[in-house]
C-alpha cells in the first residue's frame, strides 16, 4: 500500500537524511562484521566434530567440504541403521580433490570426485564402527592428499 504523507506530518527532510546515513553505516558495520567474522565464509573448522541432524524426512544431513588439504569437518558422527544423506563438495582450486570411504559391513564403497557444486549420496551405515574417509589423489613424487592431511573419521554409533 502505498502511503501519502499529510504535509503537516511529513517526516523532515533533514531527519530523513539522517535515517538514511545512519542506515548506511549500519550496512556496512554489517557487511565488515561478516568479512571479518571467524567461520562465516568456513562452515565449520577443520578438526570440528559435527554429529549429523536427523532431519524431518528422516534422514541424517551431513556436508563434508574437501580443499587442499583438508576435509571439513573431519570426524562425523551418525546413528546406525538411519538413513545418511551426505553432501560433498570441494573448494573451488585446480587441484582435482575424491572422497573415498569404504565401510565393506553395510557394503558401502564410496569413490567419487568432488566438484564444486555440492553432490548428495545416500546410503544407510548397518554397522557400527569408525571408518576413515580420505582423498586418493596423489601426484607421481609427492605425498598423497591423505598423507597432507585430506582425511577424517566417519563415526558410526548406536
Ligand atoms: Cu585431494
Amino acid at each position: 500500500m502505498l502511503r501519502k504523507w499529510p504535509k503537516s506530518n511529513r517526516p523532515d527532510n533533514r531527519l530523513e537524511r539522517g535515517a538514511l546515513k545512519s542506515g548506511a553505516l549500519y550496512l556496512i558495520a554489517i557487511l565488515s562484521a561478516l568479512l571479518v567474522m571467524p567461520g562465516f565464509a568456513e562452515q565449520y573448522a577443520t578438526g570440528d566434530v559435527v554429529q549429523a541432524v536427523i532431519d524431518v524426512d528422516g534422514k541424517q544431513r551431513v556436508q563434508i567440504r574437501g580443499g587442499s588439504y583438508f576435509f571439513t569437518p573431519n570426524h562425523i558422527i551418525v546413528k546406525v541403521n538411519v538413513p545418511v544423506a551426505l553432501s560433498i563438495m570441494r573448494e573451488s582450486g585446480i587441484v582435482p580433490h575424491t572422497f573415498v570411504m569404504k565401510i565393506p559391513e553395510s557394503r558401502i564403497m564410496l569413490d567419487e570426485s568432488l566438484s564444486t557444486e555440492a553432490r548428495t549420496i545416500e546410503f544407510t551405515p548397518t554397522a557400527v564402527g569408525k571408518y576413515e574417509f580420505y582423498c586418493r589423489n596423489k601426484l607421481p613424487f609427492f605425498r598423497s592428499h591423505e598423507e597432507k592431511g585430506m582425511k577424517g573419521v566417519f563415526e558410526v554409533i548406536p
